[in-house]
């Protein structure tokens, strides 16, 4: 029998009750917050991350004005979860030895953009909301092989003319895409409460708040009109930079019933997180925010050193043992490092070719961090499944493999373990487009926003000309470089038993 569901009524009973081991509530009462924050993209990174340190520092401080507004990306799964259980959600943490679950409370609210725009546009407009979040993933932010905003694209295009409208009258149409809502919604703020706001880039890029403004401001200098615009977001919006960490698996359904099993409430809300959590933020903000260090977080002038570390430390690796442990058949990123090889080319990749890129944040040994990573990755409950790491590839590489082999070639350095990377997921992208790739069972599809192309650059005897010449993924530095290419081509000879060309 389904247990009932989670909501403020039955957890109110369960907390009269008195709450099961490993099970603790909201850090505050979630019906006396109002919302001051406004988040793009709920899913549940989000959920495991940022809104557990909102709530965490509201309860410090005793604030009640940082609840939140959550705006899914591309569904209303998320509102539907939500909605019924008035906001509240579980967030199950895989300890290596007992599991515990919270509760929280600080989402108070969920919007979709496809029927909810004016909502939105509404309360980031508002003058009580100070801080627009932003988790929508690489590829959320719809960026063109250069960098900049990729314009052209029709989804941009079309919220950068419902924003034009916007600059003279409300408009309500859907919104497309989270860079189309955040510049319409600054709009209606210049039109009407003009108070300053800070958006707060948390995914995965370098100098993620500097690339946001600059994505912003582009997209305003395309409306025509809107040099008031302008001038207002760059004297009084700011664009803080930020390291996130905290691995969060897919929810399974395993998962569900571990929770239902301590919670004794069915939860179509929860999300799992690993133990771990790191968050360091820019500190510049145009205006109040959540306490956020009194919640866990560190608040820095300099976030650029933790980034770099972060994503070419945790993320190159994570993304390497995804795409050589799916062709190998391991279903998790767990069964990958345990796979000797793997975890020699994992050290290998670290060792040689990404700890030389980089110079330790200040109080940061990066050799421990390395054997952190390692043992975080080793964690067999988190269950993060090599699938779930391997998508996206030409989004994620880019920004957390290629600016380490970029450094080493400059260096006069051939990055051989990165070059294995590469060649890791050249395979991957042929045994999953081919539907050869069968992993945990299941027949793998190719993820990936550039899929087409990339299962044609991969079919022939060139796939590493081919895929190297991907403008969109290869910087010329790295694509020119005879010596790289020649080891991707090596590395993936070794491989792969089809003809793999040069
Ligand atoms: C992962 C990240 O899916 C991926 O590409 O590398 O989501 C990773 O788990 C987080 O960045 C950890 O903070």
């Amino acid at each position: 029998m389904t247990p009932p569901r989670l909501s403020a009524s039955t957890w109110a009973e369960l907390a009269a009750r008195g709450l099961p081991d490993g099970v603790r509530g909201p850090a505050v009462d979630p019906a006396a917050l109002t919302v001051g924050q406004v988040h793009l993209g709920i899913g549940a990174f989000h959920r495991a991350h940022q809104a557990v340190c909102t709530e965490d520092a509201a309860a410090a401080t005793g604030e009640t004005r940082w609840g939140l507004l959550g705006v899914t990306q591309r569904s209303p799964r998320v509102a539907a979860q939500l909605g019924p259980q008035d906001g509240l959600y579980g967030v199950l943490t895989t300890a290596p030895d007992a599991p515990s679950l919270r509760v929280v409370g600080s989402v108070r609210d969920v919007a979709f953009p496809g029927t909810d725009t004016a909502r939105v546009l509404d309360a980031v407009a508002a003058g009580t909301t100070h801080v627009v979040s932003l988790t929508v993933t690489e590829k959320g932010y719809r960026r063109a092989p250069d960098g900049g905003l990729d314009t052209a694209a029709p989804d941009v295009a079309a919220d950068l003319g419902a924003a034009t409208t916007e600059l003279t009258r409300d408009d309500e149409a859907a919104a497309l895409t989270p860079i189309g809502m955040l510049v319409r919604g600054l709009v209606r703020r210049y039109r009407t409460s003009r108070a300053p706001l800070t958006v707060v880039c948390c995914d995965n890029l370098t100098d993620n708040g500097t690339v946001l403004a600059g994505l912003v401001g582009q997209a305003l200098a395309a409306l025509p009109g809107s040099d008031d615009v302008a001038a207002w977001v760059g004297s009084s919006v700011r664009f803080p930079s930020t390291m996130v960490d905290r691995i969060v698996p897919a929810t399974t359904v395993a998962h569900h019933a571990e929770a239902a099993a301590l919670l004794g409430l069915h939860d179509e809300g929860l999300v799992v997180g690993e133990p771990f959590f790191q968050w360091v933020v820019e500190d510049d903000f145009a205006g109040p925010r959540p306490a956020w260090e009194r919640a866990g977080a560190t608040l820095t002038h300099d976030v650029a050193p933790f980034e770099r570390a972060k994503l070419r430390v945790l993320n190159a690796t994570h993304s390497t043992l995804a795409y050589h442990g799916a062709l190998r058949g391991h279903a998790t990123i767990a069964e990958a490092v345990a796979d000797p090889d793997l975890e020699a080319l994992a050290r290998a990749l670290m060792d040689e070719d990404v700890l030389p890129t980089l110079q330790a944040p200040d109080g940061m040994d990066l050799r421990a961090y390395r054997d952190e990573v390692l043992e975080r990755f080793a964690n067999p409950r988190t269950g993060h499944t090599t699938v779930q790491v391997a998508m996206d590839g030409s989004q994620k590489l880019p920004v957390r493999l290629l600016g380490t082999v970029a450094d080493r070639l400059a260096a006069g350095a051939v990055p051989h373990a990165a070059a294995a990377a590469v060649a890791g997921w050249v395979a991957y992208v042929r045994a999953a487009s081919s539907g050869d790739l069968v992993v945990g069972g299941r027949r793998v599809v190719l993820d990936d926003p550039l899929a087409a192309r990339l299962a044609d650059a991969v079919a022939g005897p060139d796939a590493v000309d081919r895929v190297l010449a991907l403008r969109e993924v290869f910087p010329a530095a790295v694509a020119d470089s005879v010596a790289f290419r020649d080891a991707v081509s090596a590395a993936l000879r070794d491989l792969s038993p089809l003809p793999a060309g040069r």
